[in-house]
């Protein structure tokens, strides 16, 4: 009788908990482990697009919620969408900045939001200390060297006594033209052989990469060795313009690139660019774990460099696979 008792008071338990759970309001959507404000530069190059298209993907993976938006090549646009984090106040910012100066007061304003700034891609330049928490991006200076790493051996192979070199380079001011040309003149400064002729700004973008290509002919004819282009966007607008010159890009002037998509990765496959030096914009991976241990008060490492490596003529190209990029 005792254990026939218990039963129905059992099943009532369990009807009446069966109800219970259907009248139950529906269950708030489980809130993102982390919202994240990105500033993005904008969309130059097939480097910058698929840096924006890892850190997407990335935050799927990683159940990040973001807030991307794209600052279409302006510092003020930075600006005013870090204001807006802040104003949202969003756990974390992460921005790539245009250029290396001129973020104090606005990271001033994220640091006494308490939202920590994590530097994605490219650094800042400033007296004042804890603005930004770390940095994930390339060792641009190393990909410099590399670049001339590279050359020396060229011109060794191909036992030059002169190299003249022209210089198309990345945004003024901004971290990857720095260094990349730190790196490279470093690097050449202790081989007599080389000079470099001229250097000018070509923005990243391909149109300035031809633009500045034809100036840079005008100017200097045949006696161009080397071209030298901090990405492949300008390079790829630099080499019609050779050939409209009527040389030949890859034999007449040796072409040096940086970035290692797809596009420039074909091109030197076909002996038109003889080297790139990878710059890989794969750093989604670190960008949302880094953010994650910082919303968790874990220590973070202060800067991440990706591995890169060297892809050039003097290997065997059909071996390099699909880039991503
Ligand atoms: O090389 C270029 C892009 O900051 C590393 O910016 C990045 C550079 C990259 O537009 O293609």
């Amino acid at each position: 009788m005792k254990i026939r008792r218990l039963g129905q008071a059992v099943l009532t338990l369990l009807l009446a908990g069966a109800l219970w759970g259907c009248a139950l309001p529906e269950q708030e959507p489980e809130q993102p482990r982390l919202l994240m404000g990105v500033s993005q530069i904008g969309s130059e190059s097939a480097w910058r697009i698929g840096n924006t298209r890892d850190i997407e993907e990335q935050a799927a993976v990683y159940d990040v919620s973001l807030m991307m938006e794209n600052a279409n090549q302006k510092q003020e646009n930075q600006i005013a969408a870090i204001r807006r984090f802040i104003a949202y106040k969003v756990d974390v910012i992460a921005f790539s900045p245009i250029v290396e100066e001129g973020w104090d007061n606005v990271l001033q304003e994220a640091k006494d939001a308490g939202i920590p700034v994590i530097l994605v891609d490219r650094d800042i330049r400033t007296e004042k200390k804890d603005l930004t928490t770390c940095l994930i991006g390339a060792d641009f200076y190393r990909e410099g060297v590399m670049a001339a790493e590279y050359l020396i051996r060229k011109a060794d192979a191909l036992g030059l006594e002169q190299v003249n070199i022209v210089e198309i380079t990345g945004t003024e001011n901004s971290t990857p033209m720095r260094q990349r040309q730190a790196g490279f003149y470093d690097t050449i400064a202790g081989d007599p052989r080389m000079t470099v002729l001229e250097s000018i700004d070509g923005d990243f973008l391909k149109s300035r990469g031809a633009e500045c290509m034809r100036q840079l002919l005008d100017t200097y004819g045949d006696s161009i060795d080397v071209a030298f282009s901090h990405n492949d966007e300008m390079t790829l607008g630099a080499l019609p313009e050779i050939e409209k010159a009527g040389l030949v890009p890859g034999s007449d002037i040796i072409i040096i690139s940086i970035d290692g998509g797809q596009e420039a990765i074909d091109v030197l496959k076909e002996g038109k660019i003889n080297c790139v030096v990878e710059c890989t914009p794969k750093l989604g991976k670190a960008l949302m774990e880094t953010a994650l241990k910082l919303k968790a008060g874990e220590e973070v490492e202060t800067l991440i460099h990706p591995e890169e490596q060297v892809f050039s003529d003097e290997m065997d190209t059909s071996t390099i696979g699909p880039r991503g990029y």
